[in-house]
């Protein structure tokens, strides 16, 4: 344990042999299923407060059906009449991870090790608490967040992101932009990741299912830097935080239904950190620019559904 908090580096994770390489199953207690939200302590929450200076607010949450796609399609919202001064609504169909969203601790097994914590794969049910997004919902998701703004430095350079060619952000260029921001990074901020790439959507209307654009590579330096920067959440405004198609230059090769190579299985289920995608950055990302204030104080709100495997993000971040 080489680490002013007591817990171990990534380097020290992989070496481990009471648990899962690369895990931290255990470091918050026998049965925890709040994952890297256990670094949210009363302390960091205390000195995330002291980031609201101005008392401006963010919603970081699209509209809910903004981002349809064949595998996640839109809901239908029905307004009911159930008395003629009366309305209530449903929402039928919806995707919990079809717009702004986090996932949760089921979302994702690692193949060999399995769910978070060694949960029991058959718990990972409706109606069953376990690993759900019920648990952060009670927990609350709040602390200093820190936007990194990786679209905005690298336009500032002529060169923009590569949505496209599924362009990999590494932590060099993590690092690049946080100093070219001036942010410092403190161990427990909630990283949030701007690559710009709702306008791309945007500009490519029948983009459809074709799910390539820039995020952080899958590597184990970037896994390496999310944990020893102790981040809780990560989170981006692309589809799966990860660059997509998955870096041919990963190691992380699972063989999971998803093609191989993502970094899911190892920031989900080993590390147990909250995923966050189809984040809304741009109106916070125009106000940083402007004020030269990256950080701020973020709160979560997951539903709470017992057994949910994602939720809406509900996210605010106020500066
Ligand atoms: C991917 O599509 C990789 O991620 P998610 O299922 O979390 O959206």
């Amino acid at each position: 344990m080489t680490s002013a908090d007591g817990l171990p580096t990534y380097a020290e994770l992989l070496e481990r042999e009471d648990a899962p390489p690369g895990s931290v199953w255990g470091l918050f207690g026998y049965g925890d299923e709040l994952g890297a939200v256990n670094l949210l302590t009363p302390d960091r929450v205390r000195d995330a407060a002291a980031c609201v200076r101005r008392g401006v607010a963010f919603s970081l949450d699209y509209p809910i059906n903004s981002f349809p796609t064949s595998r996640r399609p839109s809901a239908e919202h029905s307004v009911i009449e159930m008395a003629a001064d009366w309305r209530d609504d449903s929402l039928d169909g919806f995707f919990l991870q079809q717009t702004t969203q986090i996932d949760g601790l089921r979302h994702v097994r690692h193949t060999v090790h399995g769910f978070y914590g060694r949960a029991d794969a058959d718990r990972m049910v409706a109606g069953d608490p376990t690993n759900g997004v019920n648990r952060w919902a009670d927990r609350g998701i709040v602390g200093r967040g820190a936007l990194v703004d990786v679209a905005r430095h690298r336009v500032a350079q002529g060169q923009p992101l590569d949505h496209e060619a599924g362009e990999p952000i590494t932590p060099d260029l993590l690092d690049e932009t946080l100093a070219a921001q001036g942010t410092a990074l403190t161990p427990g901020d909630m990283v949030l990741v701007r690559t710009d790439y709702p306008r791309h959507w945007r500009e490519h209307p029948d983009i459809g299912d074709t799910h390539r654009h820039a995020g952080l590579v899958q590597s184990h330096e970037m896994l390496a830097w999310l944990w020893d920067h102790r981040v809780p959440l990560v989170a981006a405004d692309n589809f799966a935080v990860e660059c997509i198609p998955v870096a041919a230059s990963s190691p992380l090769q699972l063989g999971d239904a998803l093609g191989g190579g993502l970094m899911h299985p190892h920031l989900i289920a080993l590390l147990g950190m909250v995923v966050g995608e189809l984040w809304k950055l741009d109106d916070l990302a125009t106000d940083c620019s402007a004020d030269g204030a990256y950080e701020f104080l973020l709160v979560v709100k997951p539903l709470n559904l017992i057994g949910g495997v994602g939720s809406p993000a509900n996210a605010t971040a106020i500066k």
